[in-house]
């Protein structure tokens, strides 16, 4: 594969780079995460030997699944769209070399979230079940042993442009830096808040903390397949989640970055960052923002070449993580592009485009959706009418 254009790739590298930006004093703290990383990366086994993932981190296990009535009564429906099974051409021959070989997957039906899970979902989550995200954890002074302590801070990952030109195609990603306190909560980091976001996309979440919020609300995320399926409204094989011709510009039909990336963002869609979930078209299938808005969180591992030999029915992703880009750093998909996505970089909100992050990272444009396995609508009314 080729080095990759995005950003999502990198967070050692942003790590690094932050060294820079923030200087001495927290930089000594990162300096010993990357050595680390550098580290196992040495340590990696050979791609394929069955090596085992890492292990959550502490306190992941702790959520118990939410208090439901003891006799469902299939309200969980009213904010999923049923995703009819079918049979389709997963992958893109205009895409990146990992997107091929397009190959027919047949996907069993399943319960679909019309929205990204929103802030007010995601604070109902932590209210009741404590549940604390990565980023919003001090690191651990046994986890940087010789780091003062008072330089360990919670945060997370923020796009923060550079103010100077990068011309296309360069993958210096000096558009990333450490957001000391950054989380769900503050986006942006220090003095920033969702008071008025509450119906936004959750950013900031980890895979961990997805699966955290999964478990508690009684589902699961996507598999790469079945979010692929699903984005493209079932047998469509289009270049874009809507069709194949990209639109009218002063229109745009998702949320992404209109302008010269990084510095100059004319924000023709209305919005620079995130946006609340329904503001632009549904597909197919009444998903909102499949395209844009923030990258969602798939259950599979990241492997470059699975589509070579995966099964041809429900495939659940590879049992190894692989990325050239960063050897033995352990990753999962990611999907749909971001309001930070553009056609200079990837155009990940391509429903094709694969995209691939450390399972415990979070970033300023990264959130999900849940599915859920159950009755399709037909049965579930057969059942309500037998009662
Ligand atoms: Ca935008
Ligand atoms: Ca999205």
């Amino acid at each position: 594969m080729s080095t990759p254009k995005n950003p999502h790739a990198l967070k050692q590298f942003t790590i690094a780079l932050t060294i820079v930006l923030v200087g001495v004093y927290f930089g000594s703290m990162l300096a010993l995460k990357k050595a680390d990383s550098d580290l196992r990366n040495r340590q990696a086994p050979a791609r394929g030997l069955g090596h085992n993932p890492p292990a959550a981190p502490d306190s992941d296990t702790q959520v118990s699944p939410r208090e439901t009535t003891e006799m469902d009564d299939f309200s969980w429906t009213n904010e999923m769209v049923w995703i009819p099974g079918g049979t389709f051409q997963m992958g893109s021959t205009n895409g990146q070399p990992d997107e091929v070989p397009v190959h027919t997957v047949e996907i069993s039906g399943f319960w679909m979230d019309r929205h990204e899970v929103s802030n007010a979902r995601f604070r109902e989550f932590a209210n009741a079940s404590k549940y604390i995200t990565i980023a919003e954890r001090t690191p651990r002074p046994e986890d940087f042993p010789g780091v003062p302590v008072e330089n360990l801070k919670a945060g997370s990952i923020i796009f923060q442009p550079p103010g100077f030109d990068v011309p296309i195609g360069n993958n210096s990603h000096v558009w990333w830096a450490y957001g000391v306190n950054a989380s769900w909560k503050r986006p942006e980091g220090e003095n920033s808040g969702i008071d008025d976001r509450m119906d936004h996309p959750a950013v900031h979440i980890a895979w961990y903390d997805a699966m955290a919020y999964c478990k508690w609300a009684g589902k699961r995320l996507p598999t790469e397949a079945e979010w692929e399926y699903a984005a493209r409204g079932g047998t469509n094989n289009f270049l874009y989640v809507w069709g194949n011709e990209k639109g009218d510009p002063a229109k745009p039909p998702c949320n992404i970055f209109q302008g010269s990336f990084p510095n100059n963002n004319t924000v023709v869609d209305g919005y620079k960052a995130t946006s609340p979930g329904g503001k632009f078209p549904a597909n197919i299938f009444g998903l909102h923002d499949m395209a844009g808005n923030v990258w969602e969180w798939c259950s599979d591992w990241y492997m470059p070449d699975y589509y070579r030999n995966s099964p041809a029915k429900n495939p659940q992703g590879p049992e190894n993580s692989y990325d050239p880009n960063e050897p033995g750093v352990w990753k999962k998909v990611t999907r749909g592009g971001s309001f930070l996505s553009n056609d200079a970089y990837l155009a990940g909100y391509r429903p094709g485009l694969r995209m691939k992050t450390s399972a415990d990272t979070g970033i300023s444009d990264t959130g999900f959706r849940c599915v859920k396995t159950g009755p399709s609508p037909e049965e579930i009314t057969k059942i309500l009418a037998a009662r």
